[in-house]
């Protein structure tokens, strides 16, 4: 039986592959850090079917342990501080998590056992102010954000690690992707969220920033296929996953708020203080290697995306409602 561990098993994607590898017969480890209260939402309802551990990428001895402990086949390495807006007030601590983290684990990998398989969780935010469209592995970066600069390293690392060592690590370039389990801060969900409570009468105005941003949006669901793909393959390798269409996030919004027969612009009001001090105007990839190579397309399409995620907050907050429990924003 083939051993993964997780970094960052408690995020949105983290839940996702775990799901995955199940499926595919895994015996599936995570690592996770210590809270005052447990953080384990997205991951409940497999929670007897994966084993956690206490390490953090902060704390490069409990990353040896908990890989002597585990003993993996593959390493997935998806925990970072992952909010853009964040990494401009704490840019110390985002190069920390974000990218030396990187090392810390590849150093992890290479002392306990170099043979293990390394996926890194690479970012289209390296495109930043990008120079091409649409983008693929050849792209050049130019990062805008203190998180991208510390993809951009995490990206390098990982790569450096392969030439330099000849260990197995891939860096998955992938584009925004979203899901029902997606944190609320992020606009995906921020849109759905509010459209849900704005339809259930909860909320009255929907305070956003830059409506003019244009982004690749795809399902988080589809996108944890290709990291494990990437780990199947003869050769190491890095991959760009998006799905190649691009939307801005007043399209978001209007497919959001239509669905629940609302009227957007009644809603919305631009919130100058959500705006970032530099923007990543577009993103748009180009996944031909990942579809010839890996045989990997992405499966739900924008619109199918957002309907899903409505769903799932109108669901959640008649939840909340009955229970007679419902967040203030
Ligand atoms: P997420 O929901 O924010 O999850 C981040 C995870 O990292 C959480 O489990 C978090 O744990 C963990 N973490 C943060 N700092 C840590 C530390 N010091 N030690 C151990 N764990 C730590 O993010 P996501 O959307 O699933 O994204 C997964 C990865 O893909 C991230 O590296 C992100 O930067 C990258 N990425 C995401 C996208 C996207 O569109 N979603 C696109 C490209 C790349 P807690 O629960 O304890 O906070
Ligand atoms: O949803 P976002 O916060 O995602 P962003 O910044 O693109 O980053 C996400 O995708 C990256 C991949 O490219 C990941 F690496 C990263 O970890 C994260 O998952 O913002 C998307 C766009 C931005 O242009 C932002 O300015 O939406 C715009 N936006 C407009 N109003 C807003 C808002 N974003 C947020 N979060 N909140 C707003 O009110």
């Amino acid at each position: 039986m083939k051993r993964a561990l997780i970094t960052g098993i408690t995020g949105q994607d983290g839940s996702y592959l775990a799901e995955w590898l199940l499926q595919q017969g895994y015996e599936v480890h995570g690592v996770v850090r210590r809270a005052s209260t447990e953080n384990f939402e997205r991951i409940q309802h497999i929670r007897d079917r994966i084993t956690l551990h206490q390490a953090d990428l902060l704390d490069q001895l409990s990353l040896i342990s908990v890989l002597q402990k585990v003993r993996p086949h593959e390493v997935y390495n998806l925990a970072a501080m992952s909010f853009v807006p964040t990494s401009w007030v704490q840019p110390v601590l985002t190069a920390e998590f974000t990218a030396l983290g990187v090392t810390r684990m590849l150093e992890a990998v290479r002392l306990v056992d170099p043979s293990i398989r390394f996926y890194q969780a690479s970012s289209s935010e390296m495109f930043g102010k990008v120079k091409e469209c649409p983008q693929d592995e050849n792209t050049p970066f130019h990062p805008r954000s203190p998180y991208g600069v510390a993809k951009v390293y995490g990206h390098w690392i990982t790569v450096n690690y392969r030439e330099s060592y000849g260990m197995f690590c891939c860096s998955g370039i992938l584009f925004n992707h979203e899901s029902p389990r997606r944190g609320k801060e992020f606009v995906t969900r921020k849109v759905t969220y509010a459209a849900a409570r704005i339809k259930l009468g909860l909320q009255d105005k929907l305070k956003l920033g830059n409506l003019d941003a244009r982004r690749d949006w795809g399902y988080a669901g589809d996108y944890v296929r290709a990291m494990w793909l990437m780990l199947q393959q003869d050769q190491p390798d890095d991959y760009v996953i998006a799905t190649g269409e691009m939307h801005s996030v007043r399209e978001l919004v209007e497919v959001a708020f239509d669905y629940v027969g609302l009227d957007w612009e009644k809603y919305v009001e631009i919130d100058p203080a959500l705006l970032r001090p530099a923007e990543v105007d577009l993103l748009c990839g180009n996944a031909a290697k990942a579809k010839r190579v890996l045989g990997w397309e992405p499966q739900v399409s924008f619109t199918e995306l957002i309907h899903m995620m409505v769903d799932a907050d109108l669901k959640r907050v008649q939840k909340e409602i009955a229970a007679g429990r419902s967040d203030d924003c």
